[in-house]
């Protein structure tokens, strides 16, 4: 049985709502981030960086939120979580998940943590405004993408990315410019906010509606 480890919200959401969606067993784990458990020797032996998620597949341990998904997603190719691997539309799945992963989930990490972007504690509120625009240049790109494609992001087969897309969509929703208003977005999200799968995930990690 696969065992997640989580704190409300975190980046534990796009898996999470992927196991639903998959139908699998698993424990959820919880992490007590405010007591920085996610620093505790027992939870760095699992993963080093200290980060939340970590997904225990028996006896095989994984970290990285897009790993994890791509992971179950290759583990249940019944739930059509991806394109089939080496097609085109796999590469182009690929590109956007990358783009999730390690250009916006990354810029929330400055977004949310701006006091770690600099020595001097007065250049945090301009991190964190810098990093707000690009945001907004991100969010602006991947409804783009959905008004182009949609009205999920690989087209008219919902994936992971759709899921991974409105975790990130659910902390946009602190931003100025919400996720949430953008047309193809909001469509997306709403879409997305009605599946079981994403409503049981939010309901066990106790997050209220709206979901983005
Ligand atoms: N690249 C990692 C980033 C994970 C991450 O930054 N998680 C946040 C919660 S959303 C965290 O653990 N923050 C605690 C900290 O940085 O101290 C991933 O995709 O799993």
């Amino acid at each position: 049985m696969y065992k997640l480890h989580y704190y409300p919200g975190n980046a534990n959401l796009a898996p999470h709502m992927l196991l639903e969606e998959l139908s699998v067993d698993y424990e959820l784990v919880y992490v007590d981030r405010d007591n920085q458990a996610h620093k505790s020797a027992d939870y760095l032996a699992l993963n080093p960086t200290g980060r939340i998620p970590v997904l225990e597949d028996g006896a095989m341990v994984i970290s990285e939120t897009a790993a994890i998904c791509l992971h179950l997603a290759d583990r249940h190719p019944e739930g059509r979580m991806a394109p089939d691997v080496a097609t085109p539309e796999r590469a182009k799945f690929y590109q956007w998940l990358m783009f999730l992963t390690n250009t916006v989930q990354t810029e929330f990490l400055v977004y949310f943590y701006s006091d770690r972007y600099s020595t001097d504690a007065d250049d945090s509120a301009g991190i964190k405004t810098a990093a707000e625009a690009r945001l907004n240049d991100y969010f602006r790109i991947i409804d783009a993408q959905l008004g182009k494609k949609g009205p999920y992001m690989m087209g008219k087969a919902v994936s992971l990315l759709d899921f991974y897309v409105l975790m990130l969509s659910r902390w946009g929703r602190l931003l100025e410019n919400k996720p949430r208003d953008m047309k193809y977005l909001g469509k997306n999200v709403k879409l997305m906010s009605k599946r079981p799968s994403v409503i049981s995930a939010f309901e066990q990690e106790k997050l209220e509606p709206p979901y983005a």
